[in-house]
């Protein structure tokens, strides 16, 4: 088995080089899906997974564009379309200076998986672009959009490929990319999610990652008989993702003492309130600022350049970025009587990290299963603009944490090892087996 895991990775690493982290998203699943595919061998003779880690089509473009001061500024685009065995291609859009292809692959390749375990029709994709929309002035970032989706346009569809958002791509950003699509096609679509509640957004988009990463966790920790009333928590980020992470814990009772940017953590050891939420949101999404203002406003500490995982907590949730939680960190948190993490990011963890929470058994739900309550609501924005109606608040908040709690059993049902459930292999493997028998289904395409 060894063996066959190595000679997917040689290849893999060969055909792909000097893209670290997607060889390290393809490694994970590989190595959890092995013995799955050994005791079903129609997917090897089928080179199932050979074929899944090749993107079905891979689109690089230039962005130019005209700053404020009216110099031409250049950058670059992509859109992976990873896999459409199931549905349309669906994923976000990433406008960060570190996107390069490999994070985009590995974005691509985990939201396959992801979409999968959503339970609806959705293929995987990612896309985005070296832009850095800090700093920028609002027209500055409309006319960078304007001028990706100048050429985006022409591969994307309600039925073909339907971005989002993700770091660095919110509401301000999808309504210019849609504003622009619109005026591209002439015609009204659902061709991105995440739009403005009045013109074909969802109810609950915005929430839905947060709130979806929660719910899993309470399922988590319903199977231990537990709770989250009480528990200690630490969240890192504090876009999106964090700031509706936060709010719905705090709905059931449990106390967050950390929110972090890229530049540092804050630690509130009272717990941070819903007003101190609201000034983090106000902050976060209209004044643009850093965290570190929040702990003047909070008087509480602020942590310059440390990541908030030694700050002894119940339960970690990175929502972030990529690999912010490394062998030592999990060493530390295990230490100080982490007993689950939640990851709302897109493998936020390293291998060794995952490794530490696996020997520790600690509850550890990956991020394609914790934080697949995004895009699960995109595909429920989706299906509203089909049927051009829109569904209340209660209504999606409900489907979602139905889909949440589906999720959670398909996981238990593939990871489930004695008394220990496996997550990582779980949701690899449920995941997996509904693409993998639709590649099969349709042929060698
Ligand atoms: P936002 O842009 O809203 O927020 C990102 C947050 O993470 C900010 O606080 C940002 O700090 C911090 N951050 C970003 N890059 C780094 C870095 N390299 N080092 C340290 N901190 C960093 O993004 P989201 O909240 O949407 O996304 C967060 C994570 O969740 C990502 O991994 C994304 O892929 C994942 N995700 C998002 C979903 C969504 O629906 N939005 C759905 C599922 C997963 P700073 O402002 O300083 O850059
Ligand atoms: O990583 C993710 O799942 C997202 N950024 C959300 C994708 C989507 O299509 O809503």
């Amino acid at each position: 088995m060894k063996n066959k895991i190595q000679a997917i990775m040689d290849m893999v690493i060969a055909k792909n080089q000097g893209e670290p982290e997607f060889h390290q998203a393809v490694r994970e699943v590989v190595e959890s899906l092995m013995p799955f595919i050994e005791k079903n061998p129609k997917y090897e003779k089928a080179k199932i997974i050979e074929r899944m880690v090749e993107p079905e089509r891979v689109i690089m473009f230039r962005v130019p564009w005209l700053d404020d001061q009216g110099e031409i500024r250049i950058n670059r685009g992509y859109r992976i379309q990873m896999n459409s065995a199931i549905g349309p291609y669906k994923g976000g859009i990433r406008l960060h200076p570190s996107v390069n292809l490999s994070i985009l692959k590995f974005l691509a390749f985990e939201q396959v998986l992801k979409n999968s375990l959503t339970t609806l029709p959705m293929g995987g994709a990612k896309g985005g672009s070296d832009f850095d929309p800090k700093g920028k002035s609002d027209n500055e970032v409309m006319r960078f959009c304007q001028s990706f989706m100048n050429e985006l346009f022409r591969y994307i569809g309600p039925d073909t490929d339907v971005p989002a958002g993700d770091i660095g791509t919110g509401g301000r950003e999808i309504g210019y990319m849609f504003g622009q699509y619109k005026k591209l096609r002439n015609e009204f679509t659902g061709v991105l999610t995440g739009k403005g509640l009045g013109w074909g957004g969802s109810l609950m988009r915005p929430e839905a990652t947060g709130y979806g990463c929660v719910y899993f966790v309470e399922e988590m920790l319903k199977m231990k008989g537990e709770s989250l009333k009480g528990k200690i928590c630490a969240v890192s980020g504090s876009g999106n993702v964090a700031q509706y992470t936060v709010e719905k814990l705090l709905h059931l009772g449990a106390k967050v003492v950390t929110l972090s940017d890229s530049d540092g953590f804050i630690y509130d050891a009272g717990g941070i309130d819903h007003k101190e939420l609201k000034c983090v949101l106000d902050l976060k999404n209209v004044r643009r600022g850093r965290i570190k203002e929040c702990a003047k406003e909070f008087k509480c500490e602020y942590f310059e350049k440390k990541k908030p995982w030694q700050i002894k907590c119940d339960i970690a949730f990175p929502s972030a970025t990529q690999n912010e939680i490394s062998g030592e960190d999990a060493k530390i948190l295990v230490k100080n009587g982490c007993i689950a993490v939640g990851e709302g990011a897109n493998m936020p963890t390293t291998p060794e990290g995952i490794s530490v929470f696996q020997k520790a058994k600690i509850m550890y739900a990956p991020g394609k299963a914790a934080n697949a309550g995004g895009v699960a609501t995109s595909g429920l924005e989706m299906s509203q603009n089909s049927m051009r109606l829109s569904w209340t608040r209660e209504e999606v908040d409900r489907r979602l944490h139905d889909i949440m709690i589906a999720i959670h059993e398909n996981c238990v049902k593939f990871g489930q090892e004695g008394k220990y459930i496996d997550y990582v292999k779980g949701a690899n493997i449920a995941g997996f087996v509904k693409v993998a028998d639709a590649m099969l289904a349709q042929g060698l395409v």
